[in-house]
């Protein structure tokens, strides 16, 4: 609807156009941030005499952007470019060491803030080349340009990379916005209507199919030693599932709040308790043995939803009001989700308590354990991964043998499951079961991400929705051979896989 009534504005006043100077000291990358906007490239450049100039357009408005030289001799003639200037692009090279060259950035800076022509216009500066390890960080600029005591000015630090292109349009979005909402706060601009467009579902995507290379102790250690390259919102909710799983409500939220604040200043105290709150609630619905926040995301991606979420329970003028920014303020519009903890929740245990052999071995180790009988755990879980790997590793039909030769096998052998006896349409169905549901998940995931977005597999009733008790356990035929369901159709790998063939 909102960019129904965009478009019709922007056809009736046409697309509005907007002045923005790139200053920063040389070689920051200010010329290659130019041209990567412009031709999605990132160029050889030579340092810059006189001016570039180019117009992009975003956001359904139209940026003339002027890219001035940064060397010394052009600084002092900026100011002629200043005039109907809307907003500023600063960029400072994260890649910057000296001390001395920092405090000339800082000076610059700070000339700029103060110049008549330039007053009240938005400020976003990029800290460029984040594509080079061990740069500085937001904070660092933060803090060494000391951003905090500005007052009455809209200002946003974006890392980003000119040759990647990381961070150019975050940034970028951030000062469209700005320049069209002057009185817009860095947080309200993501709360704002905006936010409710594709670009932030496309985000939403990024962060649901992000693969975290780094351990929760890695992540932690980044974050508290304040090395995180970028505070967003996926990085807020997994610092808040660790904590919360790892030290509990009381000190994550004492934890958490001077974290939030050393990497962004825009912390609305009212909106981070929110997200701890929705995150609590989350894990405990949540009944996943799996320790990977990757997995958790995709079981509850309403999380993402950083913008909307939060305007389901709060007014919009309650949750950005004066009070909610530095005092917790209750919800006006619903009450947030109650957490009644469950004595029985698997997930409270630590991982290692539950299924050693299960958790502990890797994939090679653990078929290699089955084949020989040595495992030392027989519980539905181990079956389930031993089938999966089977399956994910085989042409199904091989993988079908090899688990009822291993599971027949297995039973024979080992002491453990001495108690079991072989039952044929029971071993069927779970693999149906696990094959369907492999068909169904993204490709590539490991055991525990796989299980923790197929929680029905650890129903080990799960039969019952599909035989009554007597076809399948009071039935000794079912044992000996396939019987089919009785209660419902079991799902069906091998049509899916067709349609899934025809879509491409
Ligand atoms: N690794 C890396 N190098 C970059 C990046 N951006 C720019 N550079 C390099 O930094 C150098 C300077 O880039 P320019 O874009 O010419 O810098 P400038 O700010 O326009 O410099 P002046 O015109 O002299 O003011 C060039 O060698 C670029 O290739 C980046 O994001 N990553
Ligand atoms: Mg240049």
């Amino acid at each position: 609807m909102t960019s129904q009534i965009r478009q019709m504005l922007t056809q009736l006043f046409g697309t509005p156009e907007y002045r923005v100077l790139i200053l920063g000291f040389d070689a920051s990358g200010k010329t290659s941030i130019l041209y990567k906007f412009k031709l999605n490239k990132f160029l050889q450049t030579i340092p810059t005499i006189g001016f570039n100039v180019e117009t992009i357009k975003h956001n359904n408005s139209s940026l003339t952007i002027w890219d001035v030289g940064g060397c010394d001799k052009i600084r002092p003639l900026l100011r002629h470019y200043f005039a109907n200037t809307k907003g500023i692009i600063f960029v400072i090279d994260s890649q910057e060491n000296c001390q001395y060259r920092r405090l000339e950035i800082k000076d610059e800076l700070w000339r700029i803030f103060g110049e008549e022509t330039l007053h009240n216009v938005p400020v976003l500066i990029y800290l460029n080349k984040m594509d080079v390890d061990d740069g500085l960080q937001p904070y660092n600029i933060i803090n060494e340009m000391k951003l905090n005591e500005l007052k009455h000015r809209q200002w946003f630090v974006q890392s980003c990379s000119a040759k990647t292109g990381i961070g150019l349009y975050e940034g970028l979005n951030w000062l469209v916005n700005a320049i069209k909402s002057p009185t817009l706060s860095a947080a309200e601009y993501v709360y704002s209507n905006r936010m409710e467009d594709q670009l932030f579902e496309e985000k939403s995507l990024l962060w649901l199919s992000q693969v975290d290379d780094d351990t929760n102790e890695e992540f932690i250690e980044k974050l508290e030693s304040r090395k995180m390259g970028h505070f967003d919102h996926r990085v807020l909710l997994r610092s808040i599932w660790i904590y919360l799983k790892t030290i509990g409500r009381r000190k994550t939220i004492e934890l958490i709040f001077p974290c939030i604040k050393a990497y962004n200043t825009d912390c609305n105290e009212t909106l981070v308790y929110f997200w701890i709150q929705i995150v609590h609630y989350a894990i405990e619905a949540t009944t996943t043995l799996a320790n990977d926040f990757a997995g958790f995301l995709l079981m509850n991606p309403q999380l993402l939803n950083e913008a909307a979420l939060p305007l389901t329970y709060y007014k919009r003028e309650t949750l950005f009001s004066d009070q909610a920014k530095t005092m917790v303020v209750l919800p006006d519009l619903k009450h947030l989700p109650s957490i009644v903890p469950s004595s029985t929740r698997a997930v409270e245990k630590p991982l290692e308590h539950q299924e050693p052999s299960v958790v502990e071995l890797s994939d090679d180790d653990f078929l290699n354990n089955f084949e020989s009988c040595t495992l030392t755990n027989w519980s539905h879980k181990t079956h389930l991964r031993m089938a999966w790997l089977y399956l994910t590793r085989n042409e199904r039909r091989v993988a079908v043998n090899k688990i009822f030769d291993g599971i027949k096998n297995f039973i024979q052998t080992s002491p453990i499951a001495r108690k079991t006896t072989f039952h044929f349409t029971m071993t069927y169905f779970w693999i149906q079961m696990i094959d369907a549901a492999i068909a169904q998940s993204p490709k590539d995931l490991g055991f525990e991400t796989f299980i923790s977005v197929n929680q029905h597999l650890m129903n080990g009733g799960l039969f019952l929705e599909y035989y009554t008790k007597d076809t399948l356990l009071n039935n000794p035929i079912a044992r000996q051979e396939m019987v089919l369901p009785d209660v419902k159709p079991l799902p069906s790998v091998i049509l899916r896989a067709k349609v899934v063939e025809q879509k491409f």
